[in-house]
């Protein structure tokens, strides 16, 4: 048995069944960060073994209430992160749930699009999110859809507009926004931006060509909040999530014929 501190992280997310991307994306992350995880599910998403459709299977409101009152009446969490949340009655109970217990390093992933999807999936819950979780959150992680969504933006095309989305989320109550371009500027770096109310930081790294990214929005919101559940500042979580996506990608790989997933030990490597 062993005494040493253990941090904890807490994701509400829907189960990917093909391991790469929802909930065991965030688990993994929180594992390879030495952050105990812990999960409460808001839906099951299985794939069409014909053609890899998404079937999205919700569980009930009540179940999932069940699932954060074991987890927070019993367990707690100094970090926590959303995912799949996928209806406004669900959005509304994760405010309520962040308030209920003040809750500490609250990530927000404004999970609306699926790979490939370029539209948002539910507008009720897209809606939900912008009016009662930004104002809730310490950390925004939203992909280039998303962000223009939540910034009443058109379109996100260059690393001005990103910084012009992340004032106005800023502005709507988020302490803090990382921004994840990934490859849509084209060229051959993927750009991130960091900002907190303060200063715009960029990162950038080299575009790993034919990487399956599959998960990567998820592991990349879920490094932050392990490292945030640690203690790290996000600055300082930001670097070490950089690093961890560099190597996740890098050594990504095929699963089956309609895709791969990241790999999320490949920082031990
Ligand atoms: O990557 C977005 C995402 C989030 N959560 C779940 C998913 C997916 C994409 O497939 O299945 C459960």
């Amino acid at each position: 048995m062993s005494n040493l501190k253990i941090y904890k992280a807490m994701t509400i997310a829907g189960s990917d069944t093909s391991g790469g991307a929802g909930m065991e994306a965030d688990m993994k992350t929180f594992e390879e960060n030495q952050v105990y995880g812990t999960c409460a599910l808001t839906c099951i998403v299985a794939q069409h073994p014909e053609d890899w459709f998404h079937e999205i299977i919700p569980l009930d409101i009540v179940t999932i209430e069940k699932q954060l009152n074991t987890i927070l009446g019993a367990i707690g969490c100094d970090a926590m992160k959303t995912g799949m949340l996928g209806s406004a009655e669900l959005v509304e109970l994760v405010a309520h749930t962040i308030d209920k217990y003040e809750l500490k390093n609250v990530v927000i992933d404004p999970v609306m699009v699926c790979k490939g999807i370029d539209a948002i999936m539910v507008p009720e819950a897209a809606a939900a999110i912008k009016e009662l979780l930004i104002k809730r959150a310490d950390l925004m992680t939203p992909n280039l859809l998303e962000a223009a969504y939540l910034a009443d933006l058109p379109a996100i095309k260059n690393i001005d507009d990103m910084k012009e989305a992340a004032g106005v989320i800023v502005e709507r109550g988020a302490k803090c926004v990382a921004m994840k371009a990934g490859d849509r500027f084209g060229g051959d770096k993927a750009i991130d931006l960091l900002y907190d109310g303060k200063e715009f930081k960029i990162f950038e790294a080299p575009l790993i060509k034919g990487a399956y990214n599959h998960g990567a929005g998820c592991t990349f919101s879920a490094c932050m909040t392990a490292n945030l559940a640690k203690g790290k500042t996000v600055g300082e979580a930001m670097e070490i999530t950089q690093n961890f996506m560099q190597k996740a990608l890098s050594g990504s790989f095929p699963i089956c014929k309609f895709g791969g997933a990241t790999r999320h030990w490949a920082h031990r490597e």
